[in-house]
């Protein structure tokens, strides 16, 4: 997609929601505060929604056929909540940093809303300064906050993600919801927004400056993420500035390194959920290759099942990176295992959705 196109997006999306302002009177709750619904219904059901990245647009060893999907393929339904990322539209590009075109992952999430399952969006952004996501330099953040050299340009880059997010309307003109999860994993120093890179202040004015941009949008669709960090509750945002939090946290090869980092952040989302009355979930998580048969019934589902997590997402199986996948495809050892997962009453697909809503 390129900028005109996005503009008329955005024409025909404002002359939409203008209609709707005006006719409908009936329908009180905004798109975030019904899928907060399904998250709150989610967690006092005890059932955990099972999400995936890219997951219909491709998988290991193929990319855009129509109607394929890795988990589809296993467990004839799709995951309940899909996962999607914009890294690269802040420069108006048409298609994201892994080469997913936005208007096939904006016709996904509308074929997935129409299902009746849900959206999360994270943003790989650029380096402001040069580079991607993960190109070290310090000072970025201050330079894109207001009175910083890059400040007028980065709205721009803002902008480009507003005009997207809202850009996805079901069938009656309605802007599709989205869980939000910007400025994810800031605990480390693989991203520029990361806690080496920025002072927590200045973390929080970013936070901040991405919250108030997106109100000013009118976007009433996103449920906000907040990936909170350890000893830096400094850093968390004002109470009524985000909605749910979650912690992304992968098996690399010691398992019992995993079940702590898992226990110990899921301890840390308990302490938010007790103090801040938000619900929790695992933004992301995975064993790249999956290289354990049994890793979905007996590695994942016992350290969340007892912890009234609202979802789980796997990252996704690339297309051109054959051991880069996190979740089972046809014909992979796990694939017996992973349906049994799917099959635990609590573990909650698509088809499962209607139950929440
Ligand atoms: C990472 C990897 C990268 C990818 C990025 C954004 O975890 O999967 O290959 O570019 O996420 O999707």
């Amino acid at each position: 997609m390129n900028i005109k196109s996005i503009n008329k997006t955005l024409i025909a999306s404002a002359f939409t929601l203008g209609t709707i302002a005006c006719t409908t009177t009936t329908n009180t709750q905004t798109p975030a505060q019904e899928l907060m619904a399904v998250i709150n219904k989610s967690v006092e059901n005890n059932k955990i929604m099972f999400g995936r990245q890219d997951d219909p647009v491709y998988g290991h060893n193929w990319k855009y056929e129509p109607n394929r999907s890795d988990t589809y393929e296993v467990i004839e339904d799709y995951p309940a909540i899909m996962g999607w990322d914009l890294g690269g539209i802040e420069f108006g590009q048409d298609k994201n940093l892994d080469g997913v075109p936005f208007d096939v992952m904006r016709e996904e999430i509308i074929k997935q809303d129409a299902r009746g399952g849900f959206n999360t969006i994270s943003w790989h952004a650029y380096n402001p300064l040069g580079g991607d996501s993960w190109t070290e330099r310090p000072g970025v953040v201050t330079t894109i906050l207001p009175g910083g050299e890059k400040h007028e340009e980065f709205q721009t880059w803002l902008s480009h993600v507003a005009d997207f997010l809202g850009s996805a309307q079901d069938s009656d003109g309605n802007l599709i919801p989205f869980i939000f999860r910007p400025w994810h994993e800031h605990d480390g120093a693989w991203f520029w927004w990361g806690d080496k890179w920025a002072t927590r202040e200045e973390y929080r004015q970013l936070w901040d400056m991405t919250y108030d941009y997106m109100q000013a949008r009118g976007l009433d669709n996103l449920v906000w993420c907040y990936m909170p960090m350890p000893d830096a509750e400094e850093k968390t945002p004002q109470v009524d500035r985000f909605d749910i939090v979650g912690f992304d946290t992968y098996q690399r090869e010691d398992p019992n390194a995993y079940i702590d980092n898992m226990n110990s952040d899921m301890a840390m989302l308990e302490y938010y959920r007790e103090k801040y009355n938000k619900p929790i979930c695992v933004s992301e998580t995975g064993y790249e290759s999956v290289k354990d048969d049994k890793w979905f019934t007996e590695m994942l589902y016992p350290l969340i099942k007892d912890h009234k997590v609202s979802y789980v997402l796997l990252w996704r199986n690339a297309w051109d990176k054959p051991e880069h996948f996190y979740s089972t495809y046809k014909g992979h050892s796990s694939e017996a295992d992973f349906q049994e997962f799917i099959g635990f009453d609590d573990i909650i697909t698509v088809k499962g959705i209607k139950d929440l809503k």
